[in-house]
């Protein structure tokens, strides 16, 4: 057999690479310079396939070592999210890898939950300032419904998304909501803000992150879900820090400083500190618009998905079943009757 130079081999993966690259890029055309939403992994922007002419929402991955191309691991993860289907999750239609980049093509949705908010006279941030206008309970209700059943897929084929937010959950005009990028944690680690210009939002964030645990579970979702639910009823963020230390406090100032009777093994993870202030908690029904919003089944649930120690959090099946729910409006939530559920895993 012929020998073909190392260098020659090289040279003719990369030009097919480059044609498959520039072929890619046909087939879906940017339709605005203006990204949609700068996420924890890259940027998103609207794209339309021209071949079907649907509108679609095109993410540029960005790689820790671009010059070591897309790791074969992250590829091998990605290729399997294509296979999540569910109504309450973004669907991954196409992904494509050039030599240094990661492309994916997602189903397009016309918002985001945090420009939602905005537009619905939610405060971003001014703990002090007057509460404007909340939600009606039937779309809160929905809405948390949404978000635990799409987790609660995700969590049943053993996948975490540990950073939602409402950044990254879209809300159709329907009020149908879908939660995006579950599974990028697993594939890539969370980016140093190096890349971005937008600071990485932790108020979502589970304790035993905050607090420099290694070993998470499918309850760092739990919890975050959690934050939203109180965001959705209180038009406030729950634990609004300013960085990882702050928000800790946050949750202190709101739950009460936890110590080992609340929390069995808090002393030993990393950044736990003895000399923590100690705020003692008022109850989370005395949150103001928290009981209103929510009557006493939704302050029990909201208990449930904030409970320090995440082996006590209600799981997200669970929750689904809890007595908030019973007249949850099932007119305003996709029905899951026609995604067919192959098992992937
Ligand atoms: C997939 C992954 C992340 C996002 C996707 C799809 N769509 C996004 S973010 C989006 C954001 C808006 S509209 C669609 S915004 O205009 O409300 N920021």
């Amino acid at each position: 057999m012929p020998q073909v130079p190392a260098r020659a081999q090289d040279e003719d993966v990369a030009q097919m690479l480059d044609d498959a690259a520039m072929a890619f890029e046909k087939k879906y055309e940017r339709v605005e310079k203006k990204p949609l939403g700068e996420g924890t992994y890259g940027e998103v922007y609207k794209a339309v396939d021209r071949a079907t002419n649907t509108v679609v929402a095109m993410k540029r991955m960005k790689l820790d070592q671009e010059d070591e191309g897309v790791p074969s691991t992250a590829i091998r993860e990605v290729s399997l999210l294509k296979e999540l289907n569910h109504p309450n999750i973004v669907k991954l239609m196409d992904v494509f890898c050039s030599q240094k980049k990661l492309f994916l093509i997602f189903e397009f949705v016309e918002q985001d939950m945090k420009k939602y908010f905005k537009l619905h006279g939610y405060s971003q941030i001014s703990p002090s300032g007057p509460k404007q206008w909340t939600l009606p309970q039937n779309i809160i209700k929905s809405f948390i419904f949404q978000l635990l059943r799409g987790v609660e897929y995700c969590h049943s084929h053993r996948i975490v998304h540990r950073d939602l937010k409402p950044q990254n959950l879209l809300i159709d005009k329907h009020g149908h909501l879908k939660i995006a990028d579950f599974g990028l944690a697993r594939a890539f680690a969370i980016p140093i803000p190096k890349y971005t210009h937008e600071v990485v939002t932790v108020w979502y964030r589970a304790p035993e992150i905050l607090l420099g645990s290694q070993k998470y579970s499918i309850m760092v979702d739990v919890w975050s879900a959690g934050a939203i639910f109180g965001e959705l009823a209180t038009g406030q963020p729950m634990f609004p820090g300013d960085s990882e230390i702050d928000t800790i406090f946050k949750i202190f100032q709101k739950l009460g400083t936890p110590d080992d009777g609340v929390w069995k093994g808090i002393d030993a993870l990393p950044d736990f500190k003895k000399t923590f202030p100690k705020w003692k908690t008022k109850g989370l029904d005395k949150i103001e618009g928290v009981a209103t919003a929510l009557g006493p089944q939704g302050v029990k649930l909201l208990e449930g998905l904030l409970k320090y120690q995440p082996h006590e959090r209600i799981s997200c099946r669970a929750s689904l079943e809890h007595p908030y729910f019973e007249d949850v409006d099932h007119s305003i939530i996709p029905s899951v009757a026609h995604c067919e559920d192959e098992d992937m895993l």
